[in-house]
């Protein structure tokens, strides 16, 4: 099968023929229907966080059953599903006691570099990415790295849900739990920022601040539910934050995971509102935040691919979207062809496009 191989940091990925070993025990193996290029790839790619290579990357796929390992009971050939990289054992502390996304079980999620379900004839092994490997036509899964979709869900829109709108709505709803007559200022307005404030209009917030250097994504985020637009350029953050709500937001959302908007997003707290921090920082690198802050019971927590219960969570988001209260239509920027996949990298570093979906179903 193809997939999109990374050799060495910032190079061109190559698609190769890769192979797969069989499914075992709790295996499931899928055709990979949709993958979307998240930031999270590109972090990878450019080694702010290093990661054993030669890999294939791409983490936020939907695709069909096709075989299953003899102790899968979840799923069956034939149905859909969306993958998710927040893989559970079901058993441990975090697990039993509601919080999956933190299973670290390694029976179930491997360490980057231990994985030997990818082959490739010309290095040997080829490392698996967050227990996925979505840039493939195939992956191979632990059956806890899937949730069913109902049929009628388009492919394309779940893939979205495997990690930017999960990531949007689980910050809004699990994390926050921001609730009616909030008033939310989300950061970054990418895949996962649209989804934030969707989300928070979903929740009931009052009024949705949307944040971004991005004129288009502003217009769009008020669409999708922003009460308020600040531009970056236009002055400084915070200040315009403070200018419209008088004393600050219950809830600031760092979706882009920086120094500057990680602060910004704690600058801008009322008293006892709560920044959460969910993008992907650089490896190392720190905040400053102000003691004194601290005194008027304002918080700071972060919050892992949206604290996600996946198995409760994503059909909720889909249900929603069926219902025509999350736009999930306009986060797809455009598809491209897994070949095509160095454009779509490039698309993502320029930060114009919300998501590009590589359809597997267009290399035919
Ligand atoms: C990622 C951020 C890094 C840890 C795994 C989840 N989120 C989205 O891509
Ligand atoms: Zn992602």
């Amino acid at each position: 099968m193809k997939a999109a191989v990374l050799l060495e940091p910032n190079a061109p990925l190559q698609v190769e023929n890769v192979s797969l070993r069989k499914p075992r025990s709790r295996e499931v193996l899928l055709r990979t229907s949709f993958a979307g290029i998240c930031h999270t790839d590109l972090h990878y790619m450019e080694a702010r966080t290093p990661h054993p290579m030669p890999v294939v990357l791409g983490h936020e796929s939907s695709g069909i059953v096709e075989v299953v390992g003899e102790e899968v009971r979840y799923v069956r050939p034939g149905d859909h599903v969306v993958t998710c990289l927040s893989v559970f054992c079901g058993t441990c502390e975090y697990c039993t006691t509601g919080r999956p996304a933190l299973c670290f079980d390694p029976e179930v999620k491997s360490p980057p570099g231990v994985s030997d379900r990818l082959q490739w004839d010309k290095s040997g092994r080829v490392h698996t990415f967050m227990n996925l490997s979505s840039f493939a036509e195939q992956m191979l899964v632990h059956e806890n790295a899937l949730v069913k979709v109902r049929e009628d869900m388009p492919l394309d829109r779940a893939a979205l849900v495997g990690c930017a709108v999960m990531t949007g709505y689980g910050s809004v709803v699990n994390a926050a739990k921001v609730g009616p007559g909030d008033t939310v200022a989300v950061i970054a307005c990418g895949g996962v920022g649209m989804a934030a404030v969707n989300s928070a209009r979903i929740a009931g917030a009052e009024r949705i601040i949307a944040i971004d250097v991005n004129a288009d994504k502003l217009e769009l985020a008020r669409k999708l539910g922003a009460t308020d637009i600040v531009d970056p350029k236009d002055g400084d953050t915070v200040e315009q934050v403070m200018e419209l709500t008088g004393s600050g937001v219950d809830h600031a959302l760092d979706c882009l995971g920086s120094k500057r908007t990680a602060e910004d997003a704690f600058k801008m707290l009322a008293f006892d509102g709560t920044a959460t921090l969910v993008g992907l920082f650089h490896e190392g690198e720190t905040i400053e935040l102000t003691g004194s802050d601290f005194l008027r019971e304002r918080k700071v927590q972060g919050s892992l691919l949206g604290s996600n219960r996946f198995r409760v969570d994503m059909p909720r988001i889909i249900e929603l979207y069926m219902q025509g209260r999350m736009n999930l239509d306009a986060l797809v920027s455009r598809k491209i062809r897994l070949e095509d996949i160095n454009d779509g990298f490039a698309a993502v570093r320029d930060g114009k496009v919300l998501r590009s979906l590589i359809d597997f179903g267009m290399s035919e």
